[in-house]
């Protein structure tokens, strides 16, 4: 269905630039989308999505902690901030060795994943660990997968020894609105984020950044975070959406659940605003029923996180993910 629609569709890194793309987004603009009757949303959501990207397709990226815990940093939702892990129970490792990631990625290449996504539990890396993580990336690399890191901040040599590398992009989340931040992080702040995301993009790396929701966040600041995202120089090339997975022992494990229509409305936003991007919906799939995850797709997500683990959290087992494509005939991308 669709095909010649699909076949004219612009290459996503030329409609980077093409009008279809704001950058000048006013709140107020945007809290008129999330209000909008939710049929006429997700119907809005889904005639934008069709014009940058197969509706039917889906981009498997897949994930790996290469060094889980012991963060110093006190974001209150992560289970990997030392100052949660007496709460969490959770065990803190060294840097992986490279085969040992490398022998990961294959296998989560022959499961169907398309992207592997390395995360740290760093503040920033150490210059010490850069032989290592370059050396991850080029592994990855030749197996043909598109690679992904998440490290917390970089430097300007760091970003451009992982430029060399091949990486081809790199996460760091704005995780909410600037307002709601302070709430959720102390020891960095947003401009801090801001700064490392400038970086990414300056050394020609392509961007992954979203945020997470049902952190008991207002309306306000899920319009204010998209509102960041879209109005930087360029669209990141990937937003990924996370639903909170509220893990016990964290200050947020007892925050009430939003609900799952506004997550839906999230999602669909973020498509209107962001049409050429991928916008992945991201953690919290293991708790969603499958009825939600396919009206995500619906309002335009293009992408997920694979394979059964998370970081520290379990994700759906690939089976279930196929079973569910399907069943709504999907197919990865
Ligand atoms: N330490 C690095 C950093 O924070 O930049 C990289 C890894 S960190 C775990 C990557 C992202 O995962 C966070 O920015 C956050 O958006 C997401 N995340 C972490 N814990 C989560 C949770 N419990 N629920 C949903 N998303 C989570
Ligand atoms: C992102 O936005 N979500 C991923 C990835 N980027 C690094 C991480 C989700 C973590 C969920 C909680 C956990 O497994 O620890
Ligand atoms: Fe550390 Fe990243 Fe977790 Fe924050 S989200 S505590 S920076 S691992």
């Amino acid at each position: 269905m669709n095909d010649s629609l699909l076949s004219t569709a612009p290459a996503a890194e030329t409609a980077q630039h093409s009008p279809a793309t704001r950058h000048d987004w006013h709140q107020q603009e945007i809290l008129e989308l999330f209000e909008l009757p939710l049929m006429d949303l997700l119907f809005e959501a889904q005639r934008v999505h069709r014009l940058w990207h197969d509706p039917n397709k889906v981009q498997l990226s897949q994930l790996i902690s290469i060094k889980t815990g012991g963060c110093a940093e006190d974001c209150a939702y992560c289970s990997q901030a030392a100052s949660h892990q007496k709460g969490t129970g959770l065990t803190a490792t060294k840097l992986l060795e490279v085969e040992r990631v490398v022998a990961a990625a294959r296998k989560a290449k022959s499961g169907g994943a398309s992207r592997y996504c390395m995360g740290a539990a760093w503040t920033s890396p150490k210059d010490r660990d850069m032989e290592t993580l370059v050396a991850m990336v080029e592994g990855v690399k030749a197996l043909g997968m598109e690679t992904c890191m998440t490290l917390g901040m970089l430097t300007d040599k760091q970003t451009a020894q992982l430029k060399d590398a091949g990486l081809d992009y790199y996460n760091h989340n704005v995780d909410t609105s600037e307002e709601y931040y302070g709430e959720i992080i102390t020891t960095r702040s947003y401009q801090d984020r801001l700064d490392t995301l400038a970086r990414v993009r300056h050394a020609g790396i392509n961007v992954c950044s979203g945020g997470i929701v049902g952190m008991g966040e207002a309306r306000e600041d899920r319009a204010g975070m998209l509102r960041t995202l879209a109005n930087l120089p360029q669209h990141p090339e990937s937003v990924p959406i996370n639903m909170l997975v509220a893990v016990p022992g964290t200050p947020l494990e007892n925050v009430e659940e939003l609900d799952p229509f506004e997550f839906v409305r999230t999602i669909a936003v973020a498509r209107i605003m962001m049409p050429t991007s991928e916008v992945r919906l991201s953690a919290g799939r293991q708790s969603m029923s499958e009825e939600l995850q396919a009206m995500c797709f619906f309002a335009g997500a293009s992408s997920i996180f694979y394979g059964e683990q998370l970081l520290t959290t379990p994700n759906p087992e690939n089976n279930k993910d196929l079973m569910l494509f399907k069943k709504l005939g999907l197919s990865p991308a």
